[in-house]
């Protein structure tokens, strides 16, 4: 992904243009963190033993050029997962350098998994907005705001109904992450149609089409091609 205040005609692969390597499950070596002994201990007491790496990231949040677009608006994970019971997914998000407000680290409003999944769509932002950055326009003002400042390695577990996003990066560097999605191979694939996600869902399903040259996908489809097992064994997912 890049960043949406790079033109098209701008963009070169490389560190500074790519803002988000989404997907990795083919990369030998990053796909090594979704397999790490130190961060599935603490995922299978989410998950139980048949365990699932369904959604992986590396993002490179960019120096914020200006118009803020650096910024990941305040949304719930599970807004793009058409899979549950929720309470068996958790994301595992380890810092790859020290991250505090400077260069965006992870704003959370704590207790927010316990709320419904909300609605979302793309902020009205001046500078413009990522490709999928959905937010939610209606959290509680009034709830706590925690900004997880964390050193190189420290990792972040947390569920996907949890409210959070991240500030903008006013530093000069790029501000690594690493992220997994796990799941409980025992989820099973539910329909978007008629929920609050069917929006999402046909968003997902067109940016797959554009870049795979498809005419139509299934989510389930998609959902099934990314997911891979990393302990135990594969059941619904
Ligand atoms: O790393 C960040 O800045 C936040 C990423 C995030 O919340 C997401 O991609 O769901």
């Amino acid at each position: 992904m890049r960043d949406v205040t790079i033109p098209k005609s701008e963009y070169v692969p490389s560190e500074k243009m790519i803002s988000k390597v989404q997907d990795f499950q083919e990369d030998e070596e990053l796909f090594r963190y979704c397999t790490l002994p130190e961060i599935l201990k603490y995922v299978e007491c989410f998950t139980g033993p048949n365990i699932m790496a369904m959604h992986t990231m590396l993002i490179n949040k960019p120096p914020d050029s200006g118009k803020k677009t650096s910024r990941h608006p305040l949304h719930q994970d599970l807004h793009y997962f058409p899979f549950r019971p929720s309470n068996s997914i958790v994301c595992a998000w380890t810092a790859m350098e020290h991250i505090d407000r400077n260069n965006g680290c992870l704003a959370v409003l704590p207790g927010t998994h316990k709320g419904p999944l909300k609605p979302h769509d793309y902020p009205q932002w001046e500078g413009g907005v990522n490709i999928m950055f959905h937010g939610i326009q209606d959290y509680d003002k009034n709830n706590a705001r925690v900004h997880l400042v964390m050193e190189k390695g420290d990792t972040v577990f947390f569920h996907p109904l949890l409210i959070h996003g991240s500030g903008r990066n006013k530093s000069q560097g790029f501000r690594k992450i690493i992220s997994c999605h796990f799941a409980d191979a025992n989820c099973h694939y539910i329909d978007l149609k008629g929920t609050n996600q069917e929006n999402v869902g046909k968003e997902m399903e067109e940016v797959v089409c554009k870049v795979y040259g498809q005419k139509t996908t299934s989510l389930k489809d998609v959902w099934a091609f990314r997911g891979r097992v990393v302990k135990g064994k594969r059941i619904n997912l």
